[in-house]
């Protein structure tokens, strides 16, 4: 909205120039966001408490969390109102992508916000059925599959990180190729949601690896300096990761061991499906099983535990998956596994940005 108001006066005041550089208007959505998370945070809390909007605790988990009952959770409405407000401040309106991203966002939010607010009502740790979710997640995904597979500029082919002969043109399945990574994204991401900080974390060093890699593909001088694909409009999608960075980091100032919130689902969701839909409009979907190596671990620990539980009737690989699970039960203090896997997420971003030079 700022760019559409101010950068037309520039002809005026040359100061309003500034509004249209790409850089400029990311770090103050950063900001802007980081300021909402951050200011608002407080009576937010407070407002969360008031209304009892306390997590339940499951019995069966490790032992440790019981003391986390009625932590105030559901604080992903916060980050979806910062993220939303900035980028609306922030980015070019006219962009198709950004309207994507804003779509995906409050729609996987609202998904989110049902399943939570449901628990609330029924004052369990059970909201939708995982049926019910995955139905809701997957039918949004298609339209938003949709969407982009019909965006002028958007092309099917897919790209490799390291491989640059190899690229495919998967034609109209692109759609249920994009279907796929959004809700995988959502959902690992959801799953990785287990302690103080550890999805807001390693979601942040993604956002901040996907802004590189959206300023990157947008920008036609540098993409094809680096040799990888150009997506005409995908600059401004860096507007919008910075608007998820600032956010998350308002939000991890709450959030940080021991937290004074929970994301919920409403937070875990959304965060996870916008990341996955960055990654198709970037065209850097294989990348984000790099970037995002730590979702991905998180998610394959289930589901080889489940598999191997159901296979050989009940002995575990794990002593109980997610992850981070096994790690409290062998007894890893809990500040000491959230930083230890932020360390693997940022070793994994560093990879991942690697690739721009290793083609
Ligand atoms: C939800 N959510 C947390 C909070 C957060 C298929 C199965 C493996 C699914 C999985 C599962 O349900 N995972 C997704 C993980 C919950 O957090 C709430 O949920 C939101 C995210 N969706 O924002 O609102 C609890 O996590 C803790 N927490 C923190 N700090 C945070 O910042 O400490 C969350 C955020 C909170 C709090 O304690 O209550 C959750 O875990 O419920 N299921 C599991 O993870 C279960 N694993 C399991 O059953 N494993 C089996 C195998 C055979 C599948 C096994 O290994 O034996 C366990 N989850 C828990 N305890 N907590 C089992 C025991």
């Amino acid at each position: 909205m700022l760019y559409h108001l101010l950068y037309p006066l520039h002809t005026t005041f040359t100061v309003f120039n500034v509004f249209r550089y790409i850089t400029f208007r990311t770090i103050y959505a950063i900001l802007t966001a980081f300021l909402i998370c951050f200011l608002l945070g407080p009576w937010f809390i407070r407002r969360l408490s008031q209304m009892q909007v306390g997590q339940f605790i499951r019995e069966d988990g490790p032992q440790d969390h019981h003391k986390k009952t009625g932590t105030p959770t559901m604080g992903g409405t916060l980050i979806i109102i910062s993220i939303t407000v900035s980028t609306l401040l922030w980015s070019n309106l006219t962009s198709y992508y950004i309207w994507i991203l804003l779509l995906v966002i409050t729609g996987y939010g609202a998904i989110g916000f049902a399943d939570d607010y449901l628990k609330q009502v029924k004052k369990q740790n059970k909201g939708l059925s995982a049926r019910q979710k995955i139905i809701m997640q997957t039918g949004l995904a298609l339209v938003v599959g949709g969407l982009i597979y019909s965006s002028p500029d958007f092309s099917s082919i897919l790209t490799f990180p390291f491989f640059k002969k190899f690229s495919p043109d998967l034609g109209l399945f692109y759609i249920f190729f994009t279907a796929l990574v959004i809700v995988g994204t959502s959902n690992a991401v959801n799953l990785t949601d287990g302690l103080d900080g550890l999805a807001i974390g390693p979601a942040i060093i993604v956002a901040v690896t996907y802004m590189i890699f959206a300023y990157v593909t947008g920008h036609v001088k540098i993409a094809e300096y680096l040799q990888i694909n150009y997506v005409a409009g995908s600059g401004e999608i860096t507007v919008f990761c910075g608007a998820l960075v600032g956010a998350g980091l308002g939000f991890l100032w709450f959030n940080a061991y021991p937290a004074q919130v929970f994301m919920g689902d409403v937070g875990s969701l959304s965060i996870g499906g916008v990341i996955g839909t960055v990654a198709v409009i970037t065209k850097q979907e294989f990348l984000l099983v790099i970037v995002g190596g730590l979702f991905v671990i998180e998610a394959l620990s289930v589901i080889f535990q489940v598999g191997f539980f159901k296979m050989t009737k009940g002995r575990r690989i794990f002593r109980m998956a997610p992850l981070h699970h096994h790690f409290e039960l062998k007894g890893w203090p809990e500040p000491k596994i959230i930083v230890r896997f932020w360390i693997i997420s940022i070793a994994l971003a560093l990879i991942a940005l690697s690739t721009l030079k290793l083609r």
